[in-house]
């Protein structure tokens, strides 16, 4: 086996009865259509895979049904194709299918691919000629202009060794898809295996997935272990992007898995119901009014869908716009995802588009820049999308909604976020886990935060400066902690601020206090300071200082806000030191007497009366320093 061989996932389409799954067989060896109403009926009903290592490629094909009913099925094998097989019978030539699924193929972003002629036993040179001409008139101008167009038979084997050489070529070009990006899986089947349990298939999109790893089931976000890959119909260590895959599953029954489900790394992204998209409508298709219902496709998942159009009231045949997608249904949907749209009824294929915004929010009519974010979007550069996205985050971007909403990987989020807080675009408030906020609402956080510290100065001048918690507060709830810190502690860097302990006050400034204002202050204190715990009411103190009432109200808490007394009760204060020597008290007869101690013994030991031992308790235990438990105290 050819360890390093590049892996195509190939998908026929055509109209019924082409010889789709006849020829997949001559290829491969392999009949894809496995189903018994399949043989009985001869035509393919559901998804079919093989697969084949040719010229060093390891192509896996899907092959899809022809018949128009199952075009729904059709689209969940086409999700994963990089390169189409396109099936037209020289003896019918174009058909009603064989453009849905060229359509379809072409909205769904497949690049190349390449023609085949089926059937060619059954016409002469001359009708193969003029079905050639009609071919290639059909792709002018589009994807498969240049691909190239192979007369084969299954019945006589001819022209496979030529249609061989051709897919090998082709896939050549195939940019193939990153193992080393986060994995995705879109399920298109699920079973169960006697002795092994549960698997589901799909076409391996994105990253890699090995036996022994969690993976995340959407929508449901369960956490299920893998107990087992095979990659391109072999049982291997590990399965990697490009390949048709099958995972064996612990943890759960096969039958609360199916079709339109996905796996994926763990805790990275998010089911959604609202998607932004850019919404083309085939020139097939009828115009398409606001509000219109649709069946959207993604992946292999399919729900019914609003389509919201950003601009005008209906979207004329042919054209694209911006659009919002209401789902009926969660599914798992990336920006850059293809998804197709059917008409409600009768089912048709209508047109088809690309994710831009899986989080999409609820469109306001305030939100006059939304298109111009979508259009960045659509643009799908790093730099220039993050700092569009942080720019509408009024509460700051975080790390989880970046990877949800844009599929980026860590190294490339925070390289991205280093690039824009250089430019001043986005400021990083948050390393771990990171946390960004534009750069201009970073710049009003703190001026904000200037202006509340002044104007505490202004309407409190006796007192030292503003405590943080009353500043946070002051700021409003639509500024997260991150940013309130982030701000603060620049203009504290800064030297803007200064900061002692929990007061924040204006770089430099001082309270002075008029000399009677200061021997008040320290009269206040020393009375407290001697009392021990044995402490004055607080109307006793003050009404013996020097000053007026409300003077002497304001440099109490001066001392209550540097936290040289503090307040038990709204009565009682105690200074800090006395508090302090009963902790070391406390935890001294802990250590000699143990950690129970019940309030005659507290009384005992700080040598004052019930009426301030009970509330000193219940501060203690406010402060976790005792706890309650029946009548006693247990010491912490
Ligand atoms: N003579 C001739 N008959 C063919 C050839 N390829 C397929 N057929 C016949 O055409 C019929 C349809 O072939 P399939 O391979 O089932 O066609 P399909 O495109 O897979 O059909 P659906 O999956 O139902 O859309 C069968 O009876 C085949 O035997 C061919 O190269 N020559
Ligand atoms: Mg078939």
């Amino acid at each position: 086996m050819i360890t390093h061989a590049k892996s195509v996932i190939v998908g026929t389409a055509g109209h019924i009865d082409h010889g789709k799954s006849s020829l997949v067989e001559a290829l491969t060896g392999t009949h894809p259509d496995r189903l018994e109403e399949e043989k009985r009926r001869g035509i393919t009903i559901d998804l079919g895979f093989a697969f084949l290592e040719e010229n060093g490629v390891r192509f896996g094909f899907v092959d899809v049904p022809g018949h128009e009913r199952f075009v729904s099925n059709m689209l969940a094998g086409a999700a994963g194709v990089d390169l189409v097989l396109l099936v037209i019978a020289a003896d019918e030539s174009i058909k009603p299918q064989t453009r849905e699924h060229f359509e379809i193929c072409r909205l769904l972003g497949v690049k190349r691919g390449v023609v085949a002629l089926t059937k060619s036993d059954l016409v002469d040179a001359d009708t193969a000629g003029l079905v050639r001409l009609e071919i290639e008139e059909y792709l002018r101008g589009s994807f498969l202009e240049n691909a190239p167009v192979i007369p084969v038979s299954a019945k006589t084997q001819s022209g496979l060794p030529e249609l061989k050489l051709a897919l090998s070529a082709v896939a050549q070009q195939v940019a193939g898809k990153d193992p080393a990006h986060y994995f995705r899986l879109p399920i298109d089947r699920a079973f169960a295996i006697k002795g092994f349990g549960a698997v589901v298939t799909g076409t391996l999109i994105s990253g890699s997935v090995a036996a022994g790893e969690e993976v995340e089931l959407f929508p449901g976000n369960q956490r299920l272990r893998v107990r087992g890959v095979q990659s391109g119909g072999k049982t291997e260590e590990r399965a990697v992007a490009g390949q048709r895959t099958a995972v064996n599953l612990a943890g759960i029954e096969h039958s609360a898995l199916r079709r339109g489900m996905a796996l994926a790394t763990p805790g990275k992204f998010r089911a959604t119901r609202r998607i932004d998209v850019r919404l083309e409508l085939l020139r097939s298709a009828p115009k398409l009014k606001q509000r219109s219902r649709v069946h959207f496709h993604g992946g292999t998942s399919e729900a019914i869908a609003e389509v919201h159009l950003h601009d005008g009231r209906e979207l004329a045949t042919g054209q694209s716009a911006l659009a919002q997608l209401r789902l009926q249904e969660d599914v798992l949907a990336l920006p850059g995802d293809r998804f197709i749209v059917r008409q409600f009824s009768p089912v048709t294929t209508i047109g088809g588009g690309t994710v831009l915004d899986p989080g999409a929010r609820r469109p306001t009519v305030r939100d006059s820049v939304r298109a111009e974010f979508l259009q960045t979007l659509e643009r799908g550069e790093h730099a220039e999308t993050l700092a569009a996205m942080t720019e509408r985050a009024v509460l700051g971007l975080r790390f989880e909604e970046i990877v949800a909403r844009t599929g980026w990987r860590e190294e490339e989020i925070r390289a991205t976020a280093r690039k824009l807080a250089d430019t001043g675009q986005v400021r990083i408030v948050s390393g771990e886990p990171l946390m960004l906020v534009a750069g201009k609402l970073f710049e009003e956080v703190r001026q904000k935060i200037s202006l509340r510290v002044e104007r505490f100065h202004k309407e409190n001048p006796l007192l030292p400066g503003i405590t943080r918690e009353d500043l946070r507060s002051s700021i409003g709830r639509r500024v997260r902690p991150e940013t309130f810190r982030a701000a603060l502690d620049e203009l504290l860097a800064q030297k803007k601020l200064d900061a002692q302990g929990e007061i924040v006050k204006r770089a430099g400034s001082t309270i002075s206090l008029e000399p009677e204002e200061a021997r008040a202050k320290e009269q206040i204190e020393m009375a407290f300071a001697a009392a021990g715990l044995a402490v004055p009411g607080v109307k006793e103190v003050l009404s013996k200082l020097p000053v007026e009432a409300k003077r002497a109200e304001k440099i109490l808490q001066i001392l209550l806000r540097d936290k040289s007394l503090v307040r038990v009760t709204p009565e009682l204060i105690f200074h800090r030191d006395a508090l302090a020597q009963l902790r070391g008290s406390l935890s001294a007869f802990k250590k000699s007497k143990g950690e129970r101690i019940s309030v005659p013994v507290f009384k005992e030991l700080t040598g004052i009366t019930r009426k301030y031992a009970i509330p000193l308790l219940e501060y203690l235990d406010r402060e976790r320093v005792t706890r309650r438990a029946g009548d006693e105290r247990v010491i912490l």
